[in-house]
Formats: C-alpha cells, structure tokens, sequence
C-alpha cells in the first residue's frame, strides 16, 4: 500500500514518433472493430494463467482515488457453473417471459435473438463474475468509502474484454438479472455486488452473431460544439 500522503514517482513515457502511432492505433482499432460478443462457447479448455493475464490487464484501470474497487471472481468448477446456470436460467425465465421485461425492452432486444436459456454458463470454460466493492474497510476494521465504483469497474471490464479479445478468446457481457444469487452462490462478502459475468472461452465452431453495426465517429464523436437553441439546458 502506498503511503497517505503524495510521494510522486518519475514516469517512465516513451513518446514514439507519429507513424508509428497511426500505425499502433490503427491497428488497434482493426482488432477491436473485429470483436464480437458471442453467445455460443467451445468447451475446450483455456489455461488458466491467459485468464490471470487478462486480470491483471483489467486491474491497471484507473480508479476513484486508486481504490481499484474490483473483485474478478474466476469459475471453473463444472458444480458451481451448473448451480449458476440453475439460477440464472430461472431469473432469466421470469424476466423474459414471466412479464418482467416490459414489451419495448423486449422488442429492443429481438435483434439480438435472446432468450432465457444460457446453455453457454455451463459450456464456456471460465465464468469470470465480476463484483464492484462498495466499501472497503481499513486497518481497524472500520468502512472505507470507495469513489465512482461503476464507473471504475466498468473501465475495468472494457480492458478485460480488450485483453481477451486481443488474445483470441471470446467473452460476452452478461447480466442476468437480478444478479444477487451470484453473491450466494460464490460466498461474497456484503460489501460486493455483481456487476457482469462474463463466460469465457473459444467461440463455438461456426458460431454466428447478430447482423449489427456500430455507429459511425460522427454520431459518436461531435468536436468543438457551442451551445445550441434547443439543448437541454436543465
Ligand atoms: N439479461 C438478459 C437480457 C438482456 C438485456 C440486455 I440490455 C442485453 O443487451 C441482452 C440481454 C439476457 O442476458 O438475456
């Protein structure tokens, strides 16, 4: 643990020229632009240290005031990813047709030819659930506030999925919901709440995925605005 008080430490930044920046970056993005999240898992098995791996990637996030208020909780176990299943699956069924979803929800969700059924809980090799830590507690025992939990975690897990995406394994982000039997069935203390699960492993043989695209830079990156009649202003 570092100390309380600011110590700072030299960076070490190795600037690269501007070629090899496009170059890195484009090459980047081709990779990430190629990631697809997938529904339907190999069962051949993944070693555990490329999971390790792509933790410790999703542990460099940054932070709210460096708590890295992260939990990776990894499953392998064929027995916890069947009770998994089990449980998810009945959440899952009220959700999708117990009226717990409301019908734009539903239809919002069509193109993506989902139902309660996740055969890919008990088939991908890994479930790596991940838990936001809501507090901590210090050396006497006391709470500890973490800051900007969701957004940190969620930094988290973009790396993580970047990680393994880079190394050629698939992943989805999957939310059953609600996800509070997680908790049960994996022991978590109550200051951690699921956040995502995500199996892991090889895609299926042939696996196929929803016909969507992204949003080009100009719906999503908008340079130099000025306030404007009719933007909210409240
Ligand atoms: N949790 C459900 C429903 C679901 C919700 C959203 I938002 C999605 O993008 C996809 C699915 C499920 O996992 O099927």
């Amino acid at each position: 643990m570092s100390a309380d008080t600011y110590s700072p430490v030299p960076y070490r930044y190795q600037r690269v020229d501007e070629a090899t920046m496009r170059d890195r970056a484009g090459d980047l993005y081709a990779r990430m632009d190629a990631r697809r999240s997938v529904r339907e898992f190999s069962d051949e098995p993944v070693s555990r240290d490329l999971i390790e791996l792509a933790i410790r990637t999703a542990s460099t996030a940054p932070s709210g005031a460096h708590r890295q208020p992260w939990r990776f909780v990894v499953v392998d176990d064929p027995e916890i990813k069947r009770r998994i299943r089990e449980a998810a699956e009945h959440e899952e069924r009220i959700s999708y047709e117990g009226g717990r979803m409301p019908p734009e929800w539903l239809s919002a969700l069509a193109p993506l030819g989902t139902d309660w059924h996740k055969p890919f809980l008990e088939r991908a090799p890994y479930l790596v659930v991940v838990f936001e830590e809501l507090f901590g507690y210090d050396e006497e025992g006391n709470k500890r506030k973490n800051y900007y939990v969701k957004e940190s975690v969620g930094i988290a897990c973009g790396l993580f999925i970047a990680a393994l995406h880079e190394m050629g394994l698939a992943t989805l982000t999957h939310t059953p919901s609600p996800m509070k039997f997680l908790s049960e069935i994996l022991g978590r203390p109550k200051n951690e709440k699921p956040y995502i699960l995500f199996p892991v492993g090889y895609p299926a043989e042939g696996v196929e995925v929803p016909d969507i695209q992204r949003k080009s830079l100009d719906e999503v990156a908008i340079f130099n605005p000025r306030p404007s009649a009719d933007s909210p202003t409240e």
